[in-house]
């Protein structure tokens, strides 16, 4: 979606993203399964009493609860602008749609999916909050990637900061977490949602790198968008109702006790 002019209302540009079916429809989809995840967790989740395990299941809704805010931001233009790409990118001196919302709101809902993630595996507080702290940071510059229109070299040089701190996480998952797990004795639902969340978040900066806001092998916006939603399928609302049907069976290795969260 390409357009010559300097700057457009959001008027104009929820019109562009209604006017592409296959875009709104990225978007929509993700909306609707926001809010089927949340309905499932509500009903999977009646019955838990223990104060441990409502918290995992706490985390876990939290991600569809960003979700669904964060697509809504982005379908009605708030979270989208046109941006005009610097000299030496594919799309150089175009205005190009920037659905830069996405990496903004990520910062809030992957802290979500590894707060669920290390409490399964009992892990400690420093090592959850590590995990945060670098997930965050690699959203925040991700965004920055994104919106960065004076160089391309510099576009570049955020996404391999972010790239960096994304391979702290992915050691995190792969070595601390994978070990606590097996003595947490959580392996099997630890190792399912391990390889889940390690495939489909290696995912997101392939995309971001075929897309309009790296090398625009992709030149359509709905074909990242919706490369970007089937991600979010598997790493936010598969991974979200895994883990609701884990915790909602009362495991021993997940519960708290009656005085867990108490002060
Ligand atoms: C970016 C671009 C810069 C380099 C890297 C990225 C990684 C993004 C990831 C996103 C995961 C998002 C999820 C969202 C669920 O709500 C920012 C694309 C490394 C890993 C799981």
């Amino acid at each position: 979606m390409l357009l010559n002019m300097d700057s457009l209302t959001q008027t104009e540009v929820f019109a562009d993203i209604l006017g592409s079916e296959l875009l709104a429809g990225s978007l929509l989809i993700n909306i609707a399964l926001a809010g089927l995840t949340l309905l499932a967790i509500v009903y999977l989740a009646r019955d838990v009493e223990d104060t441990r395990s409502k918290a995992i299941i706490l985390s876990a809704m939290l991600i569809s609860v960003v979700s669904i805010s964060s697509y809504t931001g982005l379908l009605s233009g708030v979270t989208v602008s046109y941006l005009e790409m610097p000299a030496g990118h594919a799309l150089a001196g175009e205005e190009v749609m920037s659905m830069w919302g996405r990496y903004l709101t990520w910062a809030f809902s992957t802290p979500f999916i590894l707060i669920a993630l290390g409490m399964l595996a009992r892990s400690d507080k420093v090592t959850i909050g590590t995990s945060v702290a670098f997930t965050i940071a690699m959203n925040v510059t991700g965004l920055a990637a994104a919106l960065t229109t004076s160089s391309v070299v510099l576009r570049w040089f955020w996404y391999v900061l972010s790239s960096v701190f994304f391979l702290v996480i992915v050691y995190i998952i792969l070595n601390t977490w994978t070990k606590e797990a097996e003595e947490a004795g959580t392996s099997d639902i630890f190792g399912k949602l391990k390889i889940l969340t390690i495939i489909t978040w290696f995912g997101y900066p392939v995309v971001w790198f075929l897309g309009v806001e790296g090398m625009a092998y992709l030149p359509e916006v709905w074909m990242s968008s919706w490369a970007y939603s089937l991600l979010d399928v598997v790493a936010k609302y598969v991974v979200t109702i895994l883990i609701v049907q884990y915790v909602a069976k009362g495991h021993d290795a997940v519960t708290g006790g009656d005085d867990y969260g108490s002060v």
